[in-house]
């Protein structure tokens, strides 16, 4: 099938926290492969890596040296290659990370080839993803270049059409390898305005975010890359609307497979900061999704994902980490895995992994982190305060190390982890993979139903009790069959109206729940 990533689960794997296989704490690709029949077992169909070329790591390899070389502390490139034919031989893909909005500033273009980058004489107000101004002055050139992120992160200028076949001279050299594809970092941020000016409270995003020569530039990286291979391709797009998904997923428009949107992922927020912590209301969740279902369907794709490296764990963030671990994470897992689109999994999801908290600055390592720290500390905001925006969204709640057993350290390392791990690593780990009741099992069905039934890739999607604040309900149909879909969000029992049909699946015991949802239940009905 042309499009078989419709019916594909994705894994998510970030190197450094996956599994360390020589005890110096660091993740590495060795680690990985060890883990390789753990995963195909759970079924899934694609692992994306997370960045694994040379890199500084001053934002853990999303900060790129070398594209045709693999980060010392992960490995060697043969080490890659004998993962990628053991992941192939159990007929699952690779997928690569693939960062090209910038470089770090270690790479020998940024000495080599400065055309390659983006100078002006006089920065604007903007300010980066990462704190402070986007602009750092060099003094050889008396010009400022613009880093959107870390200033060790200095974005490329594609409107160098030198630059422009570099970029794609390295994709083929990757595909040619035999990987099956690429997630693409920030790629609606890589055409800027030319006239970049400065903007209210210093975002200027309107100006780079989705900008004048993207789409010209991703038809061309289609036409002369994408287009001659068989793989799949997802561009990671924040500030992006259902409309924009359309053109850059619509397969006429030949760009890319499917985008990810941030919309669901802002809506605990207040304002545009990330750590302006709002509650979520559920109601707001659902009209997001729903709006994301029928923008996309039948023209475009969409990527579902509760989770990625950088956000807080779902289970902590929209269920119940304690009480009701076991059961929101499977309810979460059930409402998404039911829509229409690409499924993405992100380590640790399977096992019900949770947020972290630490009681010192110093034992978090995420730049994003460290910096807001510091910038808030010298804004006069209190510690305490500051570290509660921490244990709600920052970004190392999903990057502490996976949990593998109850050893020490959870088995990640016989080392001293890079990042401290969860202590909770006791309670949950993937020894309980095995038991049937477990949450890999869970998502272990959940995958195997999508590969079953066309229904979930195909079917239109509706939503009921559009006004019940608690229970995230829905329909999916296609032909004469139908899915309905009930989701409880809250720990209290929710009485519904529910349907006839048989029991597809439900974190309950089955019959449980006649005309009752119980705290985080999901059940789900198939007629035909
Ligand atoms: O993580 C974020 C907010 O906490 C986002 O703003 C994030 O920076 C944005 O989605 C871009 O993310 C990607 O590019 C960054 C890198 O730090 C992230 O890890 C990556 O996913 C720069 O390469
Ligand atoms: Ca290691």
């Amino acid at each position: 099938m042309a499009d078989w990533w419709k019916k594909s689960t994705v894994y998510q794997i970030y190197p450094r926290s996956f599994m360390d296989s020589n005890g110096d704490g660091i993740g590495d690709i060795r680690g990985i492969i060890q883990k390789l029949d753990y995963l195909h077992e759970l079924g899934v169909d694609i692992l994306w890596l997370s960045p694994v070329y040379d890199s500084p790591n001053d934002d853990n390899g999303y900060d790129i040296r070398d594209y045709y070389k693999i980060m010392n502390e992960f490995g060697t490139m043969a080490d890659f290659d004998e993962l990628l034919e053991k992941v192939h031989a159990r007929d699952m893909k690779l997928v690569m990370d693939l960062v090209v909005n910038h470089t770090s500033d270690e790479h020998a273009w940024f000495k080599d080839h400065p055309n390659f980058y983006i100078w002006r004489d006089q920065p604007t107000n903007w300010r980066s993803f990462f704190g402070g101004s986007t602009w750092q002055y060099q003094k050889e050139r008396n010009q400022y270049y613009l880093h959107l992120f870390s200033k060790k992160q200095p974005d490329l200028n594609w409107e160098n059409p030198e630059l422009r076949n570099a970029v794609y001279e390295m994709m083929r050299w990757w595909l040619d390898k035999g990987v099956d594809g690429f997630r693409m970092d920030v790629i609606n941020m890589i055409s800027k305005n030319p006239d970049m000016k400065d903007a209210p409270n210093g975002d200027g995003s309107s100006q780079f975010m989705n900008g004048p020569n993207v789409h010209t530039y991703l038809k061309e990286m289609n036409k002369h890359v994408l287009s001659q291979y068989n793989i799949v391709t997802v561009g990671e797009s924040p500030g992006t609307t259902p409309k924009e998904a359309r053109d850059y997923t619509a397969a006429q428009n030949q760009e890319l497979n499917m985008i990810f949107t941030f919309e669901h992922m802002d809506l605990d927020q207040a304002s545009g900061e990330k750590w302006d912590l709002k509650p979520l209301d559920l109601i707001d969740l659902k009209e997001n999704l729903e709006k994301w279902q029928h923008g996309l369907h039948n023209e475009g794709w969409n990527s579902l994902y509760w989770n990625n490296h950088d956000q807080p764990r779902i289970v902590s963030r929209f269920g119940d980490d304690q009480d009701w671990r076991v059961e929101s994470a499977k309810m979460l897992a059930t409402c998404l895995h039911f829509m229409q689109g690409t499924p993405y999994i992100y380590q640790g999801e399977e096992l019900g992994m949770t947020n972290v908290r630490f009681d010192l600055i110093e034992d978090y390592q995420d730049i994003e982190t460290v910096n807001m720290y510091q910038e808030k500390r010298e804004a006069g905001v209190s510690h305490d305060d500051i570290m509660t925006k921490i244990y709600a969204k920052g970004r190392d709640n999903a990057r502490t190390p996976m949990q593998w057993s109850a050893e020490p350290n959870g088995g990640f390392t016989t080392g001293t982890p890079w990042l401290k791990v969860n202590p909770n690593y006791k309670d949950i780990n993937a020894l309980q993979h095995k038991d049937s009741d477990s949450i890999y099992q869970y998502y272990k069905k959940l995958i195997g139903l999508r590969k079953n039934m066309d229904i979930i890739t195909h079917g239109d999607f509706e939503l009921l009790h559009r006004e019940d604040p608690d229970v995230f309900a829905y329909t999916r149909t296609w032909n004469d069959e139908k899915l309905t879909v009930y989701c409880n969000f809250s720990s209290q029992p929710k009485s519904v109206t529910l349907p006839e049909g048989k029991i597809l699946i439900g974190n309950y015991a089955p019959n449980n729940s006649k005309g009752l949802l119980q705290p985080y239940e999901a059940i789900v009905y198939y007629k035909q």
